[in-house]
């Protein structure tokens, strides 16, 4: 229960208020932050709140005390979710996941290295050579993906612009064997900095984000323990301009279309061609090329360089699989192979101007808290009927409706979006716009943005707003449309495929294709993202889930700054208030019999210094009975459980109170002094 801290730093879990309210609960969130206590417990949930300081918590010590010990027995730490979420992988051969959440700059991806990293401190205790190995390359990889996944943004100077989940599987000792990485919708307007100054020279690049179109709104990459590519320094060439001289379009200068071929390995000619013309089949079946109009190429441009970029990432993230991948596993041999997830991905985000990746990350947030309500809910319930105890139901609100709002096949937002997307002629996203806005005027979670005839900004009516779990957001709908499409011209994918850099042919397999052959829609942008969260989804669902809430206290990065109405907001969107409800409508304790016997045994007569019942359980009815609580509990099958925390709290101050009088006792019985 974690009393181990003492009362002057709050208490260390919320399920141990006095009041289960917004206030009680903002109070002890705000004065554990004070006294840099980042974490507390709402049972086995850890809420983080982050300290924007290095915090001397994490070394050898702190690992030493959590290794193998119950969630209770220590002041809440990641280490004791990591611990917990390790040992039910390990005694009880489940696949477990441990879920990060929270908003932009809450501090999840520093969460999920040191979760890594105290997985790979407490493994492999007899440091074998290839299981060292193993865990080298999962701790690496991650440099390498944030090199090229993460950037600057006014929220976050180090932002995960990818989500990412990262499997490690474990043999019959619990030791890693390998993994697998899962990424999600990379952000794709964001570059690098940070290379050699001689390196950027041969890739024609300047060490400055500020020079390039794309990167120029911030873009700061770590950018070390790796070489960057070619291609990804033909990536920022959104420089190159075109300009419009008597009807036909040219790039202006030959010097960037004579980078981009060199750094592709690919002919100067071909790459012009890309650029201005694109091939077409006619009805006819006849293959014509087309020119551009300056706005194409433009566009053209811009797809082709997040094109590259992106594939170059998924590249990156096969590679890395490749390299983690478990080989030669033999189930017969090594046993069950069991897996812990790590899911570290984007937070809510709300912003001033809210567009298509917003939509898409904020509806990843609403899938991922119907999970949480569902697995929160399905695990107590699964445990009473496991242990045979009544459960008490409890409501709190069920975000399925917004899910449904963005989803739903014909219905949802996204089908709307993908059938506008479909439509041939001139679809523009205020069309679409009004499509959604017939569509799903109704609903209670969407609201239609247009203005009545009568006002004059009428021409202005270009979003629409949907009420998610988490707040208001306003999306702008500009831009929706050619997001979801994400086109790009098969000119630019032949181009890559004849590149005669073996690396890049690889990337573009579907270069090889001709105009003709390519007669299948590609999925839309939104609709690829729904299925990848929709298995990332069903992935989790069948793992035992471990929480980690992660919570901003301000927007200035400041150690010192609690910002009241900021916190309130994410403890309310985070639905962290209902989950303490969740689990003191149950029974927020449970503890085998023996364990709980093992801890209080020396606060009753009948237990200490030996118990004479015959069993565990009789024995802990013996401690429940004589302090007063029998009322408070119930007993299970294997387990003890415990209504309120006041009963547990009792014992334990009382047991706090005993051991140093027991320590005296046991010194002097050492020194023979009795
Ligand atoms: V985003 O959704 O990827 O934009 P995250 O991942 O939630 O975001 P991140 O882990 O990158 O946030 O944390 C942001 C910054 O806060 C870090 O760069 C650190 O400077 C700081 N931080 C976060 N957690 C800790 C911590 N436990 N100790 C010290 C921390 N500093
Ligand atoms: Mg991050």
């Amino acid at each position: 229960m974690a009393e181990l801290e003492g009362l002057e730093f709050g208490k260390s879990d919320f399920v141990l208020l006095d009041e289960v309210n917004m206030e009680q609960f903002m109070e002890n969130l705000k004065l554990r932050f004070e006294k840099a206590r980042i974490y507390t417990f709402i049972g086995e949930v850890v809420v983080s709140v982050n300290p924007y300081k290095q915090m001397d918590i994490y070394g050898k010590e702190a690992i030493d005390a959590y290794r193998g010990r119950e969630l209770y027995e220590n002041p809440p730490h990641l280490y004791a979710v990591a611990d917990a979420a390790y040992k039910a992988m390990k005694r009880r051969a489940k696949d477990t996941c441990i879920v990060i959440s929270g908003e932009s700059g809450a501090g999840k991806t520093e969460a999920s290295k040191y979760i890594m990293q105290y997985i790979a401190a407490i493994t492999n205790p007899s440091q074998r050579a290839e299981v060292e190995s193993v865990k080298n390359v999962l701790l690496k990889s991650n440099c390498v993906l944030e090199a090229f996944g993460n950037a600057k943004t006014n929220r976050n100077d180090n932002s995960s612009r990818f989500g990412k989940y990262m499997d490690i599987n474990f043999n019959f000792n619990g030791d890693p064997t390998g993994g697998h990485i899962n990424n999600y919708l990379l952000e794709k307007v964001r570059i690098l900095r940070g290379g050699s100054e001689e390196m950027l020279g041969s890739l024609h690049l300047q060490n400055d984000p500020v020079n390039y179109v794309y990167t120029r709104e911030g873009a700061a990459s770590t950018f070390y323990n790796t070489r960057i590519m070619n291609c990804v320094s033909a990536t920022p060439q959104g420089n190159l301009q075109f300009e419009t001289d008597s009807e036909s379009v040219q790039v202006v200068g030959s010097e960037a279309v004579s980078h981009i071929a060199g750094l592709t390995t690919t002919e100067p000619d071909n790459v012009t061609k890309s650029l201005l013309y694109r091939t077409v089949a006619t009805g006819g079946g006849e293959v014509i090329e087309k020119g551009h109009t300056e706005k194409e190429a433009c566009f053209g441009r811009d797809a082709f360089a997040k094109a590259l970029y992106e594939r170059l990432f998924c590249w990156i993230v096969a590679r890395i699989n490749a390299v983690i991948e478990v080989k030669d596993y033999n189930p017969v041999l090594h046993g069950k192979n069991t897996v812990i997830g790590v899911l570290d991905i984007y937070g809510f985000e709300i912003f001033d101007n809210n567009s298509f990746e917003q939509f898409c990350i904020n509806y990843c947030n609403e899938k991922l808290q119907q999970l949480f309500i569902e697995l929160i809910l399905r695990q107590e319930q699964d445990e009473y009927q496991r242990e045979g105890i009544t459960w008490q139901h409890i409501d709190y609100f069920n975000n399925q409706i917004i899910v449904d709002l963005v989803e739903q096949p014909h219905k949802g937002i996204i089908s709307v979006l993908d059938e506008a997307c479909l439509t041939v002629g001139k679809v523009t996203d205020t069309i679409c716009l009004e499509s959604m806005d017939a569509k799903l005027r109704q609903h209670p979670h969407y609201t239609s943005r247009k203005l009545t005839p009568s006002d004059k900004t009428m021409e202005f009516h270009r979003d629409f707003r949907i009420r998610h779990y988490a707040g208001d957001v306003t999306y702008s709908v500009e831009g929706f449309l050619d997001k979801n499409k994400d086109p790009l011209f098969q000119d630019f994918k032949r181009l890559m495929y004849n590149s005669s850099n073996p690396v890049l042919k690889e990337m573009w397999p579907d270069g090889q294709l001709s105009i003709t052959e390519v007669t299948k829609r590609p999925l839309t942008a939104a609709t690829l993202f729904k299925n990848s969260i929709v298995a990332l989804v069903d992935k989790l669902g069948c793992k035992e889930p471990y929480y980690v809430r992660c919570i901003k206290p301000n927007e200035m990065k400041s150690p010192v700054l609690f910002d009241d109405a900021r916190c309130q907001h994410q403890v309310a969107y985070l639905g962290l208030l209902e989950n303490v409800r969740v689990r003191r409508a149950g029974f927020a304790y449970r503890q085998p019999y023996a364990r709980f016997l093992q801890r209080y045994k020396m606060t009753c007569e009948y237990t200490w210094p030996n118990h004479l019942m015959e069993t565990d359980r009789e024995a802990v009815e013996a401690i429940v009975t004589q302090h007063g609580f029998q009322d408070d509990v119930a007993y299970g099958h294997t387990k003890l459980f415990v209504r309120t925390p006041r009963s547990l709290f009792t014992l334990e101050q009382e047991r706090a109170a005993l051991i140093p009088i027991l320590v005296l006792f046991l010194q002097k019985v050492w020194r023979g002094a009795l």
